[in-house]
């Protein structure tokens, strides 16, 4: 019963500081990115619907969330967790054309290039990749030597052949075979981890720790499992959530034939693996003599989360 409470007060703890960063985050994008008015409209408008459908900004929270764990102030956060949200935005509009997923439902709205159309849905997805990077190199709020740490890891994490790129790259490649355990988790590593490991470490790189640093050491082995966590339970919400709670297409991973945690290991052995996988990062943060109590909570409200 206790532990019950305990559980309930730390997802809604998690909730109220998602709500409060997104809307810190949702002002400082739209500060950053250009009007609708400015010209190329189609363009600009382009970005602002696919950024603005009301994704859940899951990595500049987490990237704010270590980084004031860290010790960093939002000041200096701001910037960089709008840039990763950028890149993320990018991959999603990239990920739905019709040459990749060909999907037509994203964060509950058609998707990019069914409103825009593809070309212009391309360029939406280039210019929030170089805009990211634009973003973080002139923030004055960072010292140089800490903006170009930021850029190495955030284009790491993106390309290839240790980033999104690489991830996205296996997936198709796994398209045409019956996949491993070790295929899937190379797969989501790479699409899926890479990103949020990164977002973490962020935050911690601006907060002025050090790539030798033990704890961001421990910060990364925390992220790593929370991105594997994501992603399982991504997997697990495809099958059993409806399309008004996730705002795309559920189903989608079976009908394509994709390998995922359910398919590969049925719904109860996948639900143990993000048991396992929160377990173990709920380790990792004990390993952080910080506050890393906002840190617990949102790895509990992914773990429990039903979109
Ligand atoms: C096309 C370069 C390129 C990369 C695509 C991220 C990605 C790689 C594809 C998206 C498809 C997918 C299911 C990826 C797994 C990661 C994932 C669960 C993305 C969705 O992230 P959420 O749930 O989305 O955070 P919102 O809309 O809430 O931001």
């Amino acid at each position: 019963m206790r532990a019950s409470s305990e559980a309930v007060k730390n997802t809604e703890s998690a909730q109220g500081f998602f709500a409060e960063a997104r809307a810190l985050i949702d002002a400082r994008l739209d500060a950053l990115l250009p009007k609708d008015a400015t010209e190329p409209q189609s363009l600009h408008a382009a970005i602002r619907w696919s950024v603005f459908a009301g994704g859940k900004r899951f990595r500049p929270s987490l990237m704010l969330a270590a980084g004031r764990a860290f010790g960093a102030g939002d000041d200096a956060l701001l910037n960089t967790a709008c840039a990763l949200e950028m890149i993320h935005t990018y991959s999603l509009i990239h990920d739905d054309l019709p040459a990749m997923d060909d999907d037509d439902l994203r964060r509950g709205r058609p998707t990019c290039h069914v409103r825009f159309g593809e070309a212009v849905a391309i360029l939406a997805g280039d210019v929030l990749q170089t805009l990211a990077f634009q973003v973080i190199s002139e923030d004055e709020k960072l010292a140089p030597d800490v903006r170009v740490r930021l850029i190495a890891e955030l284009a790491r994490a993106a390309g290839t052949p240790y980033g999104m790129v690489a991830g996205q790259a296996y997936d198709l490649i796994a398209a045409s075979h019956e996949s491993s355990p070790e295929e899937l988790e190379r797969i989501h590593l790479h699409k899926t981890g890479a990103l949020i490991q990164a977002a973490a470490r962020s935050g911690a790189i601006i907060a002025g720790a050090k790539a030798d640093d033990t704890e961001l050491q421990a910060l990364t082995r925390y992220a790593a499992q929370l991105g594997l966590l994501f992603q399982i339970t991504d997997d697990l919400l495809d099958v059993t959530a409806t399309a008004e709670d996730l705002g795309k297409t559920p189903g989608k991973d079976e009908r394509a034939s994709k390998a995922t945690y359910p398919a590969l290991y049925g719904l109860e052995e996948a639900r143990g693996l993000a048991q396992a996988a929160y377990s173990e990062a709920c380790a990792a943060l004990e390993e952080i003599s910080r506050p890393t109590e906002l840190l617990k909570s949102i790895a509990l409200f992914i773990l429990e989360r039903r979109a």
